[in-house]
Protein backbone atom coordinates (compact mmCIF):
# COMPACT_ATOMS: atom_id res chain seq x y z
CA UNK A 1 0.00 0.00 0.00
CA UNK A 2 0.98 3.52 -0.94
CA UNK A 3 0.32 5.97 1.61
CA UNK A 4 2.66 8.75 0.20
CA UNK A 5 0.62 8.73 -3.36
CA UNK A 6 -2.47 9.77 -1.41
CA UNK A 7 -3.72 12.63 -3.10
CA UNK A 8 -1.10 12.84 -5.58
CA UNK A 9 -1.22 14.49 -8.59
CA UNK A 10 1.14 11.98 -10.87
CA UNK A 11 -0.08 9.14 -10.57
CA UNK A 12 2.31 7.48 -12.65
CA UNK A 13 5.12 8.52 -10.25
CA UNK A 14 7.23 5.54 -10.06
CA UNK A 15 7.25 3.42 -7.18
CA UNK A 16 10.18 4.80 -5.27
CA UNK A 17 8.63 7.68 -4.67
CA UNK A 18 6.54 5.58 -2.27
CA UNK A 19 7.81 6.13 1.18
CA UNK A 20 7.52 5.04 4.55
CA UNK A 21 5.70 6.84 7.14
CA UNK A 22 8.96 8.10 8.22
CA UNK A 23 9.66 9.59 4.86
CA UNK A 24 6.59 11.15 4.37
CA UNK A 25 7.00 14.81 3.09
CA UNK A 26 6.04 17.23 5.50
CA UNK A 27 6.62 20.11 3.31
CA UNK A 28 6.83 21.21 -0.39
CA UNK A 29 10.88 21.02 0.00
CA UNK A 30 10.58 17.47 1.13
CA UNK A 31 8.39 16.36 -1.99
CA UNK A 32 10.74 18.60 -4.81
CA UNK A 33 13.63 16.25 -2.95
CA UNK A 34 11.71 13.39 -3.86
CA UNK A 35 11.25 14.30 -7.78
CA UNK A 36 8.39 16.33 -7.75
CA UNK A 37 9.09 19.29 -9.57
CA UNK A 38 6.04 21.29 -10.96
CA UNK A 39 4.10 24.07 -8.90
CA UNK A 40 0.71 22.23 -8.15
CA UNK A 41 -1.53 21.01 -5.21
CA UNK A 42 0.12 18.13 -3.53
CA UNK A 43 -0.37 16.20 -0.08
CA UNK A 44 2.06 16.65 3.16
CA UNK A 45 2.29 15.18 6.27
CA UNK A 46 2.99 17.74 9.36
CA UNK A 47 0.85 15.85 11.68
CA UNK A 48 2.10 11.92 10.40
CA UNK A 49 0.62 9.61 8.11
CA UNK A 50 -3.31 9.32 9.38
CA UNK A 51 -3.35 12.78 8.59
CA UNK A 52 -3.00 13.87 5.14
CA UNK A 53 -3.45 17.40 3.87
CA UNK A 54 -3.85 19.21 0.55
CA UNK A 55 -1.71 22.31 0.13
CA UNK A 56 -0.03 24.48 -2.82
CA UNK A 57 3.80 23.99 -3.76
CA UNK A 58 5.85 26.90 -5.13
CA UNK A 59 8.46 24.99 -6.68
CA UNK A 60 10.07 27.73 -8.67
CA UNK A 61 11.66 27.47 -12.00
CA UNK A 62 13.52 24.79 -13.92
CA UNK A 63 16.63 26.76 -14.62
CA UNK A 64 16.53 27.55 -10.93
CA UNK A 65 16.33 24.32 -9.33
CA UNK A 66 18.09 25.50 -5.91
CA UNK A 67 15.65 28.08 -5.40
CA UNK A 68 13.22 27.90 -2.38
CA UNK A 69 10.61 25.74 -2.46
CA UNK A 70 7.70 27.33 -0.70
CA UNK A 71 4.82 25.93 1.23
CA UNK A 72 1.69 27.92 0.61
CA UNK A 73 -0.02 28.21 4.41
CA UNK A 74 -2.69 31.10 3.35
CA UNK A 75 -3.73 32.18 0.26
CA UNK A 76 -6.48 34.86 -1.05
CA UNK A 77 -6.95 35.25 -4.92
CA UNK A 78 -10.52 36.00 -5.91
CA UNK A 79 -12.98 35.93 -3.02
CA UNK A 80 -14.44 32.80 -3.34
CA UNK A 81 -13.82 31.28 0.08
CA UNK A 82 -15.82 32.77 3.28
CA UNK A 83 -12.55 33.49 5.97
CA UNK A 84 -14.98 35.03 8.33
CA UNK A 85 -15.30 31.55 10.71
CA UNK A 86 -14.53 29.79 14.52
CA UNK A 87 -12.05 29.17 16.24
CA UNK A 88 -12.07 24.70 14.95
CA UNK A 89 -12.22 25.63 11.53
CA UNK A 90 -9.12 28.04 12.23
CA UNK A 91 -7.55 25.15 13.71
CA UNK A 92 -8.38 22.59 11.58
CA UNK A 93 -8.20 24.90 7.98
CA UNK A 94 -10.87 25.56 5.20
CA UNK A 95 -11.20 26.36 1.28
CA UNK A 96 -9.42 24.49 -1.33
CA UNK A 97 -5.64 24.37 -2.15
CA UNK A 98 -6.13 24.89 -5.55
CA UNK A 99 -7.75 28.30 -5.11
CA UNK A 100 -8.03 30.27 -1.60
CA UNK A 101 -7.53 28.73 1.99
CA UNK A 102 -6.24 28.28 5.09
CA UNK A 103 -4.01 25.68 6.28
CA UNK A 104 -4.97 25.36 9.76
CA UNK A 105 -3.53 26.20 12.99
CA UNK A 106 -2.69 22.85 14.33
CA UNK A 107 -0.98 21.82 10.73
CA UNK A 108 0.98 25.56 10.91
CA UNK A 109 2.27 24.20 14.63
CA UNK A 110 3.26 20.88 13.74
CA UNK A 111 4.65 22.31 10.60
CA UNK A 112 6.66 24.88 12.19
CA UNK A 113 8.21 22.65 14.47
CA UNK A 114 9.87 19.88 11.90
CA UNK A 115 12.32 22.08 10.69
CA UNK A 116 13.44 25.65 10.95
CA UNK A 117 11.36 28.11 8.60
CA UNK A 118 11.56 31.22 7.11
CA UNK A 119 8.12 33.05 6.02
CA UNK A 120 7.60 35.28 2.67
CA UNK A 121 4.23 37.00 2.25
CA UNK A 122 3.60 37.88 -1.40
CA UNK A 123 0.55 39.85 -1.65
CA UNK A 124 -0.76 42.49 -5.14
CA UNK A 125 -3.06 45.02 -5.77
CA UNK A 126 -6.04 45.58 -8.15
CA UNK A 127 -3.61 47.96 -10.18
CA UNK A 128 -1.36 44.83 -10.45
CA UNK A 129 1.78 46.07 -8.29
CA UNK A 130 3.41 43.85 -6.42
CA UNK A 131 5.25 43.34 -3.38
CA UNK A 132 6.59 41.24 -0.37
CA UNK A 133 8.17 41.23 2.87
CA UNK A 134 10.71 38.05 4.20
CA UNK A 135 11.21 36.90 7.89
CA UNK A 136 14.39 34.58 8.42
CA UNK A 137 12.30 32.67 10.98
CA UNK A 138 8.60 31.87 11.69
CA UNK A 139 7.20 29.89 14.00
CA UNK A 140 3.52 28.71 15.82
CA UNK A 141 3.14 27.86 19.41
CA UNK A 142 0.91 24.54 19.76
CA UNK A 143 -2.54 25.38 20.86
CA UNK A 144 -2.21 25.45 24.62
CA UNK A 145 -0.15 28.99 24.17
CA UNK A 146 -2.87 30.03 22.02
CA UNK A 147 -1.27 29.28 18.93
CA UNK A 148 1.24 32.44 19.65
CA UNK A 149 3.31 33.88 16.59
CA UNK A 150 7.13 34.76 16.48
CA UNK A 151 9.06 36.15 13.77
CA UNK A 152 12.28 37.52 13.33
CA UNK A 153 14.82 38.84 10.68
CA UNK A 154 12.32 41.32 8.68
CA UNK A 155 14.00 41.98 4.63
CA UNK A 156 11.69 44.43 2.87
CA UNK A 157 10.35 43.99 -0.72
CA UNK A 158 8.24 46.75 -0.54
CA UNK A 159 5.31 46.15 1.71
CA UNK A 160 6.75 47.09 4.97
CA UNK A 161 7.20 45.49 8.34
CA UNK A 162 3.11 45.54 9.64
CA UNK A 163 3.35 42.10 10.33
CA UNK A 164 5.92 42.48 12.64
CA UNK A 165 3.01 44.34 15.23
CA UNK A 166 0.95 40.66 15.40
CA UNK A 167 4.75 39.64 16.55
CA UNK A 168 4.19 37.60 20.10
CA UNK A 169 0.41 37.27 19.83
CA UNK A 170 -2.20 34.64 20.12
CA UNK A 171 -4.87 33.53 17.46
CA UNK A 172 -8.43 34.78 18.06
CA UNK A 173 -11.76 34.17 15.95
CA UNK A 174 -15.14 35.35 17.03
CA UNK A 175 -15.79 33.24 19.08
CA UNK A 176 -12.08 32.94 20.87
CA UNK A 177 -10.94 36.31 21.96
CA UNK A 178 -7.63 36.11 22.57
CA UNK A 179 -6.51 39.65 21.42
CA UNK A 180 -4.97 42.40 23.86
CA UNK A 181 -8.34 44.72 23.22
CA UNK A 182 -10.99 45.43 25.19
CA UNK A 183 -13.04 44.87 22.08
CA UNK A 184 -13.29 41.30 20.13
CA UNK A 185 -11.14 42.43 17.20
CA UNK A 186 -12.19 39.34 15.08
CA UNK A 187 -15.72 40.28 15.41
CA UNK A 188 -14.71 44.18 14.94
CA UNK A 189 -12.52 43.52 11.84
CA UNK A 190 -14.17 40.43 10.73
CA UNK A 191 -11.29 37.93 10.30
CA UNK A 192 -9.28 35.22 12.56
CA UNK A 193 -5.58 36.47 13.17
CA UNK A 194 -2.89 37.11 15.59
CA UNK A 195 -4.52 40.29 16.21
CA UNK A 196 -3.23 42.84 18.98
CA UNK A 197 -5.14 46.24 19.64
CA UNK A 198 -6.01 45.20 16.47
CA UNK A 199 -3.73 44.94 13.82
CA UNK A 200 -1.55 46.50 11.16
CA UNK A 201 -2.46 43.59 8.90
CA UNK A 202 -5.68 41.40 8.33
CA UNK A 203 -4.91 38.57 5.71
CA UNK A 204 -7.77 36.72 6.59
CA UNK A 205 -10.33 39.81 6.72
CA UNK A 206 -13.49 40.41 3.92
CA UNK A 207 -12.78 40.24 0.40
CA UNK A 208 -13.66 44.19 -0.69
CA UNK A 209 -11.98 44.59 -4.23
CA UNK A 210 -9.93 47.55 -3.71
CA UNK A 211 -10.84 50.67 -1.27
CA UNK A 212 -12.94 49.53 1.23
CA UNK A 213 -14.10 50.39 4.99
CA UNK A 214 -11.44 50.71 7.57
CA UNK A 215 -9.49 47.94 9.09
CA UNK A 216 -12.21 44.92 7.56
CA UNK A 217 -10.39 44.08 4.18
CA UNK A 218 -7.27 42.37 3.34
CA UNK A 219 -5.40 45.25 4.63
CA UNK A 220 -1.47 45.72 4.77
CA UNK A 221 -1.13 48.77 6.36
CA UNK A 222 2.80 49.79 5.50
CA UNK A 223 1.83 49.19 1.85
CA UNK A 224 -2.08 50.36 1.10
CA UNK A 225 -3.01 51.56 4.34
CA UNK A 226 -6.44 50.32 6.43
CA UNK A 227 -8.69 51.50 4.16
CA UNK A 228 -7.60 49.36 1.11
CA UNK A 229 -8.47 45.32 0.56
CA UNK A 230 -5.78 44.05 -1.31
CA UNK A 231 -6.29 41.50 -4.83
CA UNK A 232 -4.11 38.85 -3.59
CA UNK A 233 -1.78 37.82 -0.96
CA UNK A 234 -0.18 34.44 0.15
CA UNK A 235 1.72 33.32 3.06
CA UNK A 236 4.43 30.28 2.76
CA UNK A 237 7.22 28.89 4.22
CA UNK A 238 10.49 27.22 3.25
CA UNK A 239 13.32 25.55 5.02
CA UNK A 240 16.45 28.13 5.80
CA UNK A 241 19.40 27.43 4.10
CA UNK A 242 22.34 26.71 6.62
CA UNK A 243 23.68 30.24 5.80
CA UNK A 244 20.22 32.20 6.62
CA UNK A 245 20.53 29.85 10.48
CA UNK A 246 23.75 31.25 10.63
CA UNK A 247 23.38 35.30 9.50
CA1 LIG B 1 -10.55 41.28 23.30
Amino acid sequence: QCVYLLGCPLPHAPLHHCGTPESLPVDCSDLYSNGFGNSGVYTIFPAGPTSPVQVFCEMGSMDAPDSDKWTVIQRRTDGTINFYRGWEQYKNGFGQASSEYWLGLENIHLLSGKKSYKLRVDMEDFDGAKAFVEYSSFNVAPEMDGYRLTLSGFKDGGAGNSLDHHNGHKFSTFDKDQDSDARNCAKTYLGGWWYDVCHHVNPNGEYLWGESIFGVGINWNSWKGWTYSLKAIAFKLSPQLELDAIG
